[in-house]
């Protein structure tokens, strides 16, 4: 499906720098080595109560990786998906008496237009879970034929046993497997399944519940994870650079995704490396689609909020920690927002040769966007005491915050 407009990127002078980022699976920092064309896959938004302060941040974590790879002169290969049906779209589709595609066009729809207000590039693949499922159903009789799944009562499930790697990517005990399985859209109390953290690949069709043609697997739907597998094998193919999403996705959905594409393959690993951004929270709890504690991006459009602004808030945080939406933090986001246009809008100003640098090298070292905002802050303050005589200056700055922080000034 189209997804958004792309902002343009100004090329810099000098050269970009490789990225180190931190790896969920080996939990330490990588230098990640794309070829010519990286490859990254961001799991997408369930269309419903979208684009939220807690989706903007992990978008826009992902969005520096981006931005650090085309620095490099890189190409990126960027695909996402939007997960337009599954139990939670439908759940909150029948508790409001919507319509559930109406549901999911709505909330994408706006979530297309969150997204360029907030300068995120798009991705060159945007597929809906609903096209995928032409891709999935073979996927799913490939795995059942090799043993890898096994049906219970007409749904089939995934055998986590059938990938070596299993539990690779999260690290956890299996008592915290389960735990976060229940919570997390699994069934590990289901009786008759052989390991009580497999999931379901394929739901056969319930009652009053949409359902496809599954070919030998009978109507029904995909299951969650073989969604974003079956997205990400067709774009991108096996060993990616980044698979990207909130830390609430490091289990069960990317140790599962992960299994299923190397059960399916043979191959390994699913991608080079797991990235994934911490929550944010509001009132002190996770900000959540199920709990409503929601900060919307379009509201606060609508209230005249300048998008770069929500932007800065969103960079003010360093893209691994957990967080807290408040008014001050977009309070200050909105001053800094001043000051930087003051600083870049008189004719010259300090050399910002060193700034640039200093950019580079802050979001080089796993995102650390907080340094990189400290570093303009820096010349915005010599700007603002002593002035420069610098005319290539306040331009370069202007062009550095907008290609590698999605700034516009
Ligand atoms: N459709 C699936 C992924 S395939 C999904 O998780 N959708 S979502 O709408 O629930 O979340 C979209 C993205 O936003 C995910 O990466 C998720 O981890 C992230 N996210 C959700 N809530 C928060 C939050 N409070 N803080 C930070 N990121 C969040
Ligand atoms: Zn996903």
């Amino acid at each position: 499906m189209y997804a958004w407009p792309a902002s343009e990127v100004p090329a810099l002078p000098g050269e970009g720098r490789d990225l180190q980022i931190h790896d969920t699976a080996t939990q330490g920092t990588i230098t990640l080595d794309p070829g010519p064309v990286a490859r990254i896959y961001v799991c997408g938004i369930t269309p419903y109560d979208a684009t939220h302060m807690g989706h903007a941040a992990t978008y826009n974590a992902f969005d520096l990786v981006q931005r650090v790879w085309l620095d490099t002169k890189r190409q990126v290969h960027y695909v996402q998906n939007v997960t337009d049906v599954d139990d939670p779209l439908l759940e909150r589709a029948i508790r409001d008496g919507h319509d559930w595609t109406e549901l999911a066009e709505r909330e994408t729809a706006l979530f297309r237009e969150d997204m360029p207000a907030l300068r995120m590039l798009p991705p060159q693949h945007y597929i809906g879970a609903v096209e995928a499922i032409p891709g999935i159903v073979p996927l799913v009789e490939r795995l059942r034929d090799a043993g890898a799944a096994y049906e219970l009562e007409g749904d089939v499930y995934f055998s986590v046993e059938a990938d070596p790697h299993f539990g690779e990517v999260s690290n956890l005990d299996a008592e915290a497997m389960r735990l976060l399985s229940a919570e997390r859209g699994g069934d590990p109390d289901r009786p008759g399944k052989k390991n009580p953290l497999d999931p379901m690949l394929w739901m056969s069709a319930r009652e009053g519940e949409p359902s496809w043609d599954g070919g030998t697997l009978g109507r029904g739907r995909p299951g969650w994870h073989i969604e974003c597998v079956a997205i990400a094998l067709d774009h991108l193919g096996m060993g990616f650079d980044v698979q990207g999403g909130g830390s609430d996705l490091t289990f069960p959905h990317h140790e599962m995704g992960a299994s299923h594409a190397q059960a399916l393959t043979g191959e390994y690993p699913f991608a080079k490396a797991y990235v994934h951004a911490g929550m944010v929270a509001l009132n002190g709890e996770k900000m959540s689609k199920s709990k409503g504690n929601l900060v919307f991006v379009s509201k606060l459009r609508r209230d005249g909020v300048d998008p770069a602004a929500i932007r800065l808030a969103l960079l003010s945080h360093h893209y691994r920690a957990d967080w807290e939406w408040t008014d001050a933090v977009l309070e200050e986001a909105q001053q800094r927002l001043g000051r930087w246009r003051a600083a870049v809008s008189r004719p010259d100003g300090p050399s910002a040769d060193d700034l640039v640098e200093e950019i580079r090298e802050a979001l080089a070292n796993d995102l650390d966007a907080p340094a990189a905002l400290l570093a303009v802050d820096r010349w915005a303050a010599l700007q603002e005491s002593d002035g420069g005589t610098d005319e290539g200056a306040p331009g370069l700055v202007s062009r550095a915050v907008d290609a590698l922080l999605g700034v516009a000034l």
